[in-house]
């Protein structure tokens, strides 16, 4: 369980401005060292300069420092972690903030606070008729059962897919509804199961496979809900549909809260406002283990790189993020896209995302972001990518662009998008351990979301060339977007919403 975090309730925390041009030494206030701020005029910045600063001991040190971060977590969770409410947690944050502090008037830095709902089930099953499904998996922010204890009742099946409240027969108050997975989020189904009276809510796959799915926003109907595959759901579906009874038993105990966390952002005080390459990490992990790799990885890199970055000058203004609660469902990229005015909103050129750069069974990773489904510049961006890791004589794969990283609210909100990773807990396939070594069967990352997460779980060569390449794109940017589409008018684009199935790492539709 997370402690609410006691933070200024403002919104916006002010960013620190710089007090005076010419103030000269800055001293850090908690490492006591000297920073010197000078006047010189940089050099501008240069991608294969950038690029040359990155080196695999600085981020290993860096890895080291967070995974000791996440220890902090262990006397609440009794080993390391990083998620949000957590110590580690703060720790975190307040590393980030300190590292960027002590790079001086190069950043302003911005603290921007925001409630995050946070679900914990610490129990958990379901009994269909005599058998005890395997596949039954509680979805993401689900309430308890009533009380916190088993619920009994008949399953009933749900007409259609049960995204109308006239979809629920009379009959499943009391009862438990049984409910096909498709058309419109699991969230609106356990709120119409909810408001039929249902006592419980089963959603079950269109596909053989298992449901990992989040409920999202709390809402007072939502009722306990699990997701179950397709394949166990079959001979069930048969004897409901010949009318045949089906017992069950669904017991979950969960609590949902919600708590104050932070985005911490760092934008260079040097460069046109106006024009603006955004990029992004998240700060914390899961409950499970520290997250070194996820995304540990991603926010070390980006340190990485705006530390290298202050040697030189930029012409368009680079503004970094380190987003929390994208665990819980990109709560902290979708309350900052949610909470910038148009204006704002136009000035930020592209949002690049770094999510898992270092997976140790890793694929070099782009998402497939065009600009069919995508505001315009997101190809272009997919574009750089695919040419460096040509110039390099590097393989990568396409991956799909469909919300499982912070790139989400941004894309929604008509801000041309991407990044790159290096895989979760999908399998390497012959080909791909051909193209980039490792093991075919396994994981790209074995230890994805576990307590495994931790130093051993990085492979550092595809670290370093994936922090060359981010240093690329931010340098790339900072100098110019010549090349670059210019923002248009934003209009939704429904073929990006038809295709994303993800809220962050849980399914949500
Ligand atoms: C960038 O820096 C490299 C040295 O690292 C230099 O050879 C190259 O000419 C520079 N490129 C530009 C465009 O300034
Ligand atoms: C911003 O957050 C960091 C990390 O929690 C904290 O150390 C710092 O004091 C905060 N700064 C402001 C101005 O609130
Ligand atoms: C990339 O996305 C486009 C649609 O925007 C699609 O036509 C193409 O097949 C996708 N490529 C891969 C390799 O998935
Ligand atoms: C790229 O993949 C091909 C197989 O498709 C492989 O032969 C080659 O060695 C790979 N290149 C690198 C740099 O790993
Ligand atoms: C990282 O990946 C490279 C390329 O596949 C491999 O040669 C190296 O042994 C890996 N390093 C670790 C620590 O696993
Ligand atoms: C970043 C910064 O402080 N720039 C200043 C450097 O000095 C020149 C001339 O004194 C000023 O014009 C810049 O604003
Ligand atoms: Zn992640």
């Amino acid at each position: 369980m997370g402690a609410l975090i006691k933070y200024s309730s403002l919104a916006l925390c002010a960013a620190l401005a710089p007090t005076s041009a010419l103030q000269v030494p800055f001293l850090s206030s908690n490492t006591q060292t000297l920073v010197q701020v000078t006047n010189e005029t940089k050099p501008l910045v240069n991608s294969s300069a950038l690029q040359d600063l990155i080196s695999g001991d600085r981020l290993m040190m860096r890895a080291k420092k967070l995974y000791k971060i996440a220890k902090m977590g262990e006397e609440e969770y009794n080993h390391p972690t990083r998620v949000i409410g957590s110590l580690g947690h703060l720790g975190t944050l307040s590393y980030i903030y300190e590292t960027i502090l002590q790079l001086g008037e190069y950043y302003s830095i911005t603290n921007q606070s925001f409630p995050a709902v946070s679900g914990n089930v610490f129990e958990s099953r379901l009994v269909l008729g005599d058998e005890v499904p395997k596949s039954a998996a509680p979805m993401g922010l689900t309430p308890p059962t009533k009380n916190r204890e088993p619920v009994h009742g008949t399953l009933v099946l749900i007409e259609n897919e049960g995204c109308d409240s006239s979809d629920y027969p009379a009959e499943v108050a009391g009862d438990i509804a049984f409910i096909k997975r498709g058309t419109c989020p699991f969230g609106t189904k356990s709120e119409h199961a909810g408001r039929a009276g249902a006592n419980a809510a089963v959603v079950y796959n269109y596909d053989k496979d298992g449901v990992h799915g989040t409920l999202g926003t709390p809402s007072p109907f939502h009722v306990a809900t699990f997701g179950l595959s397709g394949e166990e759901a079959a001979p069930i579906i048969k004897k409901l549909e010949n009318k045949e009874y089906v017992d069950a038993i669904a017991y979950i105990d969960a609590e949902v809260k919600t708590i104050l966390t932070v985005n911490i952002i760092a934008q260079t005080t040097d460069g046109d406002p106006d024009n603006c390459v955004m990029l992004g990490a998240h700060s914390d992990s899961v409950a499970e283990g520290p997250g070194i790799n996820d995304d540990g990885s991603g926010t070390i890199s980006l340190l990485e790189v705006a530390t290298q970055l202050t040697e030189y000058s930029v012409n368009n203004c680079v503004r970094f993020a380190w987003w929390a609660g994208e665990e819980e469902g990109l709560l902290g990229s979708d309350y900052y896209v949610a909470t910038l005015p148009a204006e704002e909103n136009k000035k930020i050129r592209l949002f690049m995302d770094y999510d898992m750069m270092a997976s140790p069974n890793f694929a070099y990773q782009i998402y497939n972001a065009t600009n069919a489904l995508n505001p315009e510049g997101s190809e272009e961006l997919r574009d750089l990518y695919i040419d460096w890791y040509e110039e390099q004589g590097l393989n990568y794969t396409f991956i799909p662009f469909d919300g499982r990283s912070d790139y989400d609210g941004f894309i929604r909100n008509g801000i041309p998008g991407g990044g790159i990773a290096t895989g979760a807990e999908g399998i390497k396939t012959k080909k791909e351990e051909k193209m980039f070594g490792g093991n075919a069967g396994d994981w790209y990352d074995p230890c994805y979301h576990q307590l495994c997460d931790d130093l051993g779980n990085v492979n550092v060569t595809a670290w370093i060339v994936n922090t060359r390449l981010i240093a690329h794109s931010v340098a790339t940017y900072a100098r110019s977007f010549e090349d670059f589409p210019k923002r248009t008018v934003f209009t939704a684009s429904s073929a990006y919403e038809n295709q994303a199935k993800y809220h962050g790492p849980k399914l949500f539709i």
